[in-house]
């Protein structure tokens, strides 16, 4: 059961990070519009205005209240003029007269479709667009795709519909049970949105580790034990951490063992997106906290790691550059105590 937040929970810190946000808030609809608005601009590669947005919806998803009067939006951390006058305009008038529009828009509507497969984002979407290019046939019949792009298509359909949370948790079960088999000390957890009780998934994420350092090996006996096992039907990357490879793909933005591919669910017959994540039981707690996300929380505590304690947070390690020194941290509780927040941040409450 999710953990309710009271009134007086108001918290205006311009620290995402800081502030706890639930998946699901009390302003949902509000949500809802202005993320068609942030989705839009990163669509058409305006990345910076896109961030505007979801630090503005980041901070409406912490507000505790109802939103229904323009003192309270003067109080909302991260909301510039722009935003704020949209925010004016739905209090007045229950609706953003833009949304609509954008959802009509022909141009939305493509790159949504092709951003929509996995390993395709707004460059590449937005360069078929201006090749004339209009629907799944046409990327499919004309243009050169990569592995992970021509996954993407295939699985097109289960891939952009929502898991339950129960369905999630299902292939989450059976991936752990698999790997308990080969030997009871390893450790498996539960990251991302599944960690953080979303109400629904895009993909599963796991960690794993042992205290004997066993994790290392690991994936290459579970991929080919799983696919006998018609759990996993696709690989779609197995990232050696320890060899670094000089890809510059956006996968690659830390040095675990990692492997990205494609499940069979056993309790739906779907095919899901599946990301295996092995670490260092030293590492684990850095690995958990930036495993665990969402994205905006982990750019947050970063950020506030960098500016307010001249630290350098990742998710292998935490550096105190004042010290000069590596700070050892046996879970996350003392990671959250060494930045200095007044409370542990419940997984549940880092949705921003
Ligand atoms: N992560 C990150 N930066 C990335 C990719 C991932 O910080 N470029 C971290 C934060 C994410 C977590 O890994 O929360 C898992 O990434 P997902 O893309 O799987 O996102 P979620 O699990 O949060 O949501 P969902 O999978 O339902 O879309
Ligand atoms: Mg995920």
């Amino acid at each position: 059961p999710k953990a309710k937040r009271k009134q007086e929970d108001i918290n205006l810190s311009k620290w995402e990070c800081m502030r706890p946000t639930p998946d699901i808030c009390e302003n949902q609809n509000l949500v809802e519009a202005l993320k068609v608005l942030q989705e839009q601009r990163y669509l058409i590669g305006e990345q910076m205005n896109s961030d505007a947005y979801a630090r503005a919806i980041a901070s409406i998803k912490s507000y505790p209240n109802l939103i229904d009067n323009i003192n309270q939006i003067k109080e909302l951390p991260n909301v510039g003029e722009k935003i704020h006058s949209l925010l004016i305009q739905f209090i007045e008038t229950g609706k953003i007269i833009m949304v609509n529009q954008i959802l009509n828009n022909e141009n939305y509507k493509i790159l949504k479709l092709f951003c929509g497969i996995h390993g395709v984002g707004p460059t590449t979407a937005g360069k078929w667009l201006k090749e004339g290019h209009k629907t799944l046939e046409d990327v499919e019949k004309h243009v050169k795709l990569n592995n992970a792009q021509k996954i993407g298509l295939k699985y097109y359909h289960d891939f952009n519909e929502l898991m339950t949370t129960e369905e999630a948790m299902d292939i989450f079960e059976t991936i752990k049970k698999q790997i308990l088999n080969l030997d009871e000390g390893f450790v498996v957890t539960a990251i991302g949105g599944l960690r953080r009780k979303k109400e629904s998934h895009n993909d599963i994420d796991i960690l794993v580790t042992h205290p004997k350092g066993l994790e290392c090996d690991l994936l290459d006996e579970l991929i080919p034990l799983l696919t006998n096992k018609d759990i996993v039907v696709e690989t779609i990357v197995h990232y050696d951490g320890n060899i670094g490879t000089s890809s510059s793909s956006d996968n690659h933005f830390d040095h675990f063992n990692k492997w990205y591919g494609v499940v069979k669910s056993p309790l739906t017959g779907k095919y899901r997106r599946l990301d295996l994540v092995m670490t260092t039981t030293k590492e684990y707690p850095f690995a958990l906290l930036g495993w665990t996300g969402s994205k905006m929380f982990e750019k947050s505590i970063r950020r506030y790691a960098a500016e307010i304690k001249n630290c350098k947070l990742t998710s292998h390690h935490l550096l105190d550059l004042s010290k000069n020194e590596m700070v050892e941290c046996q879970n996350e509780e003392e990671i959250f105590e060494y930045l200095g927040f007044p409370n542990f941040v419940q997984p549940e409450f880092r949705n921003c």
